[in-house]
């Protein structure tokens, strides 16, 4: 399905036939998802960018997306990002240091966890219905699928000069984006967890975990571990974190085998007119844990899959806000390789999970033996340390944390070029 392109406000509009793709896959890519109509999304969002993918609930990690697909205006073929991404942990401990939970594996978001989606949940999109991922058969909606406005996408207002009739001219680029987002809702407790991923049309893929519903009880905190909520300071709603895992596993180009890289920059003494700076590649050929510090990333890079350009196509990681929660060795670095392991499914507690009682419980086991990544699994933390406040009653505002997944090199240009602007790739820019 195809949307024209219209302002902001009218994407409420373009949404609520979102659902109808479903049965209509587009002859571009018939095959690239391979799912039924009921859990593939495709979706052409009005900038001409296509997500292709099919969803599932999973009794413990609620949403789960695989097959990701992604085709641009510059790329019409689907070209495929990612085998999977889904959730892998969430731990939950009180600053008291009383209470710890593990709200993946030991309650799960699917389930009777999974809450049923309404009309309301969903007001700018369309509602799909799958079964909760556990052994109840009952078919509910349980994801809405919509097409949100992100603002500004690009703007460029080119002036030029001809110097044989000394004629100025200007002329204006500018346009709005939109994401395609996917949400499912868990309650597990007080909380409701909202599991969100937003596809975008630059080929971004946000992963967040929104928490909302409503404060523990009060667990015997105090103004060390608590802040008062209520009247005076009689009641004291408890400090905590919630500590979120991702699994993310990459087909780059549906090629797999991707390399991972580390990038430094560092300063390297002074320019004439500037800071010199120096920026070096690490290849992480083996699995292991790392932490970020100051102008330091990572990229999963294709060997195989090149962009028109002949560059290897990757996607970079990008960390946002984020508490580290020291508790565990494994809560403590942003990220962790491994290799692929069917077996190796959450990234704690993961001898919990019957189908795969391993020795190795913990991300950190994992990658102990520093195995050769030739298939390499992306595991992401990132950590919200969540101090009550007055107004988180009631009920709380939704908070959120996560990260992105950033296209690098994937298309030759930036995929929303447009037209007029598609042979200017390159540098230097041709009015030299
Ligand atoms: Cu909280």
């Amino acid at each position: 399905m195809t949307y024209r392109r219209m302002a902001g406000a009218a994407a409420v509009l373009l949404a609520a036939g979102l659902g109808l793709a479903a049965q209509s896959p587009a002859s571009a890519a018939p095959e690239a998802s391979p799912c039924g109509a009921a859990a593939m999304v495709q979706e052409t969002l009005p900038n001409g960018t296509t997500w292709q993918l099919c969803w599932r609930i999973n009794n413990l990690a609620g949403l789960v997306l695989n097959n990701v697909f992604v085709s641009t205006k510059l790329q019409p073929e689907p070209v495929q990002v990612l085998s999977s991404i889904r959730l892998a942990q969430l731990n939950v401990p009180y600053d008291t240091g009383e209470t710890e939970y593990n709200d993946l594996t030991e309650y799960g978001l699917g389930g009777w966890s999974l809450e049923t989606i309404t009309d309301s949940d969903c007001r700018n999109g369309s509602k799909r219905v799958g079964t909760d991922g556990s052994d109840n058969p009952e078919q509910r909606a349980v994801l809405c699928v919509s097409a949100e406005p992100t603002g500004q996408a690009y703007r460029l207002n080119e002036y030029d000069y001809d110097p044989e009739t000394g004629e100025e001219s200007q002329t204006l680029y500018t346009e709005q984006g939109y994401d395609l987002v996917l949400r499912s809702i868990s309650k597990v407790g007080w909380y409701e967890y909202v599991s969100e991923y937003r596809l975008s049309d630059t080929g971004q893929i946000t992963a967040n975990l929104g928490a909302t519903g409503d404060l523990a009880p009060n667990e015997y905190s105090t103004a060390d571990n608590g802040w008062p909520i209520g009247k005076q300071a009689r009641d004291y709603a408890t400090m905590h974190y919630h500590s979120a895992f991702w699994r993310v596993d990459f087909n780059i180009g549906g090629k797999g085998g991707e390399a991972v890289e580390q990038y430094d920059t560092k300063l390297d003494g002074q320019g004439t007119m500037a800071a010199k700076l120096l920026t070096t590649k690490k290849a992480i050929a083996k699995e292991g844990s790392y932490t970020k510090v100051d102008r330091r990333w990572w990229r999963v890079v294709s060997q195989k899959s090149l962009n028109a350009d002949g560059h290897q196509r990757s996607y970079e990681l990008g960390l946002g806000a984020d508490d580290p929660y020291e508790g565990h060795p494994e809560t403590q670095p942003d990220v962790t390789f491994t290799q692929a392991n069917l077996c190796e499914k959450w990234a704690s507690d993961n001898a919990a999970d019957p189908e795969c009682p391993l020795e190795s419980r913990t991300i950190i086991d994992f990658a102990a033996n520093k195995e050769k990544l030739t298939d390499p699994v992306m595991w992401v933390r990132a950590g919200f340390h969540h101090v009550p406040r007055d107004e988180d009653q009631s009920p709380m505002p939704m908070h959120w944390q996560g990260f992105q997944l950033i296209p690098r090199d994937f298309t030759a240009m930036n995929p929303l070029t447009p037209d007029a602007r598609k042979d200017l790739n390159g540098n230097p820019q041709p009015q030299d």
